[in-house]
């Protein structure tokens, strides 16, 4: 069984491509697999101009629980290396993801439980179900909050609730997690996939490239001074001016008609 689903439907989402996490008997954990084939489904975003938004969910009832815990031998007495795992799988994926010139979406279906939490909201638009919840679970089993949980959620939800979080491993409801600014929107269960879609949809046949750059400067804002991130304003919207889906939007306007745009 494909652990990672990824589907580019040109027929049904033009420019979207699907990435489904497939292992609802544990809750979508991450393994070895699912790392490979959201390796692979980054390579895809990355290299095919056809995709112009990634949409991210899970099977089943869960979101993802984070690391499978089963992975791990705990009868041998040598001491565990995690750093290992974090350098091979989990950093270069919130890496890609973060570069990626192109919109990610996350649709939470259900609980997203350590990495899987994170790895939500290193996505840039979150939408959830109502009945979805986050749990920063590392606390719970002695470790530390990795997968970027450190760096995300003190700037989503200030120091103060980021803190109560790790250290409690408390569960959010996707409703606080909304009201806290940790994601975008909570939509009622059954309307989900749909919203998620539409929001999707919407990004893919947007001008690519300008989503790209929103992207970029928005991420790199939290590195920056004001002086340094007005340059960065400058220079793309400099680079960005030169495009033709800006002419296009524009020549719409004035002509009281709908943009189509190209990516480009
Ligand atoms: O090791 C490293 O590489 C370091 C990196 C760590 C990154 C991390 O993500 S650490 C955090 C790991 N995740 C957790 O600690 C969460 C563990 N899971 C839970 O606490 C609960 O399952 C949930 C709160 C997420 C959901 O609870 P509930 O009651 O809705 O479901 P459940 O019954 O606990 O789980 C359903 C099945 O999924 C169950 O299998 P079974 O008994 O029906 O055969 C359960 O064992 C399995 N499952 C859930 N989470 C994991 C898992 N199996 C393996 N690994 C999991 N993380």
């Amino acid at each position: 069984m494909e652990t990672v689903l990824v589907s580019l439907e040109a027929a049904h989402l033009p420019g979207v491509l699907r990435v489904t996490l497939n292992r609802p008997e544990k809750l979508n954990a991450f393994n070895p697999s699912v790392h490979k084939g959201l390796a692979e489904a980054m390579g895809r975003a990355e290299a095919e101009a056809e995709v112009r938004c990634v949409l991210i969910t899970g099977a089943g009832r869960g979101f993802c629980a984070g690391q499978d815990l089963t992975e791990r031998d705990m009868k041998s007495a040598a001491p565990i290396d995690l750093g290992g795992g974090l350098d091979t799988w989990y950093n270069p994926l919130v890496k890609r993801m973060r570069a990626l010139p192109k919109p990610i979406v996350c649709a939470v279906n259900g609980v997203a439980a350590g990495a899987g939490a994170n790895f939500a909201l290193a996505c840039d638009i979150v939408l959830a179900a109502r009945s979805a919840s986050f749990i920063q679970a590392f606390v719970k089993i002695g470790l530390v909050p990795d997968c970027g949980g450190t760096y995300f959620l003190p700037r989503l939800a200030g120091t103060q609730r980021a803190m109560a979080l790790a250290m409690t491993g408390e569960r959010l409801s996707a409703e606080d997690a909304e009201r806290w600014g940790i994601i975008w929107k909570c939509v009622g269960d059954a309307e989900l996939q749909n919203e998620a879609e539409k929001l999707a949809a919407q990004l893919a046949s947007g001008p690519t490239r300008s989503l790209g750059l929103i992207k970029r400067a928005m991420y790199a804002s939290a590195g920056n001074g004001l002086a340094a991130q007005l340059d960065l304003e400058r220079d793309l919207q400099r680079e960005i001016g030169k495009g033709g889906d800006y002419r296009e939007g524009v020549s719409a306007f004035l002509e009281k008609r709908k943009p189509q745009f190209k990516g480009a």
